[in-house]
């Protein structure tokens, strides 16, 4: 196979970082995206020439269609584009919830991932290759309670993502959705509280959820596939997680 070309977005940390990390061990590419250029300096330290720090905020949506036209010339011609961007924030009921938490999520999950992608399709479809693989979540399957905007975020990660495939139909380009379920050893509950750290260890404390390498071995496993092979959908939890049943409130 020819080296190829990856851009990770939200790729200073955790599951991005992971991806970043698993593309270049197998002698790729990676242009890794992120909002502070600075966070990705150790990536970009230890990787060497293999990655390009790129600083972008995706949900800025002039800021994402300058930063990928202004790639430098020999970057352009993405093969593999990881949507991984993405936040969850408060897990307060929807009608306590804070409507700034609501925004970002929605700028972030649903238009950087949207924007993202469709400043990249264009060159993928002339080439006749390439592959979004979109970062989704089970959140965007199954409810919980607090999970309101975020779950819907990657609920649309979702139908995008299987809609983008019928688009795409006969192009050669192909589109997968990853949607992990309870990850720890990174800052997503962090983030999700605000920076409380001690409620955010809370959420794995005596349990072994997935870490942010066995995702991103699911999307390397996605992207390595033969070229006739599209992998729509990996839904992927640690054991220690499972299903509950509906709630039935009581008077
Ligand atoms: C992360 C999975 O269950 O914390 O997307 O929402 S969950």
């Amino acid at each position: 196979m020819t080296q190829q070309t990856v851009f990770v977005t939200g790729a200073s940390a955790g599951f991005g970082d992971a991806i970043a990390r698993r593309f270049a061990a197998e002698g790729a590419r990676v242009i890794a995206v992120a909002r502070s250029e600075d966070k990705l300096e150790k990536l970009a330290g230890e990787l060497g020439d293999a990655v390009l720090p790129v600083r972008l905020d995706v949900s800025d949506p002039d800021a994402v269609k300058n930063t990928i036209d202004a790639l430098p010339d020999g970057w352009k011609a993405v093969d593999v584009l990881v949507n991984n961007a993405g936040l969850a924030k408060g897990l307060e009921p929807a009608h306590k919830a804070d409507l700034d938490d609501w925004d970002q999520m929605i700028a972030t999950n649903v238009r950087g991932l949207a924007h993202v992608t469709r400043a990249l399709l264009p060159g993928m479809v002339e080439r006749g290759r390439g592959h979004v693989v979109n970062i989704g979540s089970i959140a965007g399957t199954y409810p919980y309670p607090g999970g309101n905007v975020y779950g819907a975020t990657k609920a649309f990660v979702h139908q995008f993502s299987l809609n983008l495939r019928s688009d795409l139909h006969g192009t050669g380009v192909r589109v997968t959705n990853i949607e992990p379920g309870m990850v720890g050893g990174t800052d997503f509950s962090k983030v999700r509280f605000a920076g409380d750290q001690a409620k955010a260890d809370k959420v794995y404390e005596g349990t072994t959820p997935l870490t942010a390498e066995d995702v991103a071995e699911s999307v390397y496993w996605a992207a390595s596939q033969p070229a006739h092979v599209n992998i729509n959908v990996i839904e992927l939890m640690p054991v220690v997680q499972s299903f509950s049943a509906l709630q039935i409130y009581r008077e």
